[in-house]
């Protein structure tokens, strides 16, 4: 900001942030430069299909969702497989969009879906649009949420 209050056009942009949160020991606010720095990179070459835009194909990297979330500490056993099955994930973006995940969609010893956070999208950095979610399991683009702002960590519990 400048002495006019004007944002000058050479500043960098504000980076995105997203809250991990919900049952986790550790919540944590991340930037998509931690999200790189802090977790090997993986690549996905991905085709979706969209309902208005037809067949869509990306190249993305970034961190997997399970390392990223098991760094937050989830309030489950680690070492017990049925803990772990109650678990979801709820992931939102900047314009409201949000999606769910099944834990056990991306847990190794469960579905194992090469889930990503997105750093990087066709060789361009997200960091001022915030990161993407990357579900290359998936025939359709719905759950490719982007501007990731939340990633809710949340276990089922029965109604009383
Ligand atoms: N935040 C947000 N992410 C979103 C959507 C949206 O409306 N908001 N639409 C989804 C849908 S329906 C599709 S097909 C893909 C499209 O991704 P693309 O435009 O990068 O190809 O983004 C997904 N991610
Ligand atoms: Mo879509």
């Amino acid at each position: 900001m400048n002495r006019l209050g004007v944002q000058p056009r050479s500043s960098p942009a504000r980076p995105a942030e997203l809250a991990l949160l919900g049952n986790v020991e550790h919540p944590a606010t991340l930037t998509v430069g931690d999200l790189r720095d802090g977790w090997e990179q993986h690549r996905a070459e991905v085709v979706f299909d969209c309902a208005t835009s037809g067949p869509q194909q990306h190249r993305f990297e970034g961190p997997l969702l399970r390392e990223v979330v098991l760094d937050a500490h989830p309030l489950f056993d680690v070492r017990r497989r049925k803990d772990r099955s109650r678990f979801v994930l709820a992931v939102s973006g900047g314009d409201g969009h949000r999606t769910v995940l099944a834990w056990a969609e991306i847990d190794a010893d469960f579905g194992d879906a090469p889930v990503l956070l997105a750093t990087r999208l066709d060789g361009r950095d997200l960091d001022t649009a915030g990161s993407q979610l990357v579900v290359p399991v998936d025939r359709c683009g719905a759950r490719y949420v982007s501007a990731i702002t939340h990633v809710w960590v949340g276990e089922w519990a029965v109604p009383a």
